[in-house]
């Protein structure tokens, strides 16, 4: 299959590829989580909502393949180092108690899928402890024993762990799809600069698209 993309067509077969829905948790997306606690406006974020509701659930519809991640830690904050719990000195660090429970820690409410985006039980989810999804998580592994060769990415935020798991993504191999209205930052210029740099020089990191261009190209021969 093919679809009108920057900087140029993106080829993929629908077998080998699986959407990836990056960090669409409450702790980012709602008031009172990680993302606020940061001195963040979170109100930017929920505008992708409805894009994101329509490729995930035609990408259901078509039978596909689905990762959640989640930026989580242990219960016991073993895979937090002090260096990221402490960073900046946030109003709420990673593991203190908020109005969504503890902060970015696995099983708390904040740190769960928005209701609009909640996975269905044969869809994976990872949850992941640094910004990238590959590291810590044994994902590689588990899409390389399922014949994944392509990621079609959404999720926030999109400088921070979109474009960290991208860059990871395409190192270790997978041709990678960014749409563009599934995906948004805190900072408008933020995130159009990342879209820029993942097509910059030839598709360096991966290629972008509006998710209606995706779900058009269903109809190409
Ligand atoms: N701060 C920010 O923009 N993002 C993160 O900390 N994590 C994710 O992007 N998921």
């Amino acid at each position: 299959m093919w679809l009108v993309a920057d900087p140029f067509e993106f080829r993929y077969e629908w077998s080998s590829t699986m959407l990836v829905i990056i960090d669409m948790q409450r702790d980012f997306i709602e008031p009172g989580g990680f993302g606020q606690s940061l001195g963040n406006d979170v109100s930017r974020l929920s505008s992708i909502l409805p894009a994101c509701q329509r490729v995930l659930s035609a990408w259901r519809e078509r039978g596909g393949r689905i990762v959640h991640t989640r930026e989580a830690h242990r219960p016991d904050l073993s895979d937090c180092p002090d260096a990221k719990r402490n960073r900046g000195q946030p109003a709420l660090r990673i593991g203190d108690d908020g109005p969504m429970g503890r902060i970015l820690i696995s099983g708390q409410p904040g740190c769960e899928i928005v209701p609009a985006l909640m996975p269905q039980a044969d869809e994976w989810v990872i949850d992941k402890p640094g910004k990238g999804m590959f590291y810590n998580t044994g994902l590689h592994e588990r899409l390389q024993a399922a014949g994944v060769k392509s990621l079609v990415f959404m999720g926030v935020t999109t400088e921070v762990c979109v474009q960290t798991s991208m860059r990871e993504a395409n190192d270790r191999g997978y041709e990678c799809l960014l749409l563009e209205d599934c995906t948004e930052s805190y900072f408008p210029e933020f995130k159009q600069a990342t879209l820029d740099m993942i097509r910059a020089q030839g598709a360096l990191v991966g290629w972008t698209c509006s998710s209606q261009l995706l779900l058009q190209s269903w109809d190409n021969p």
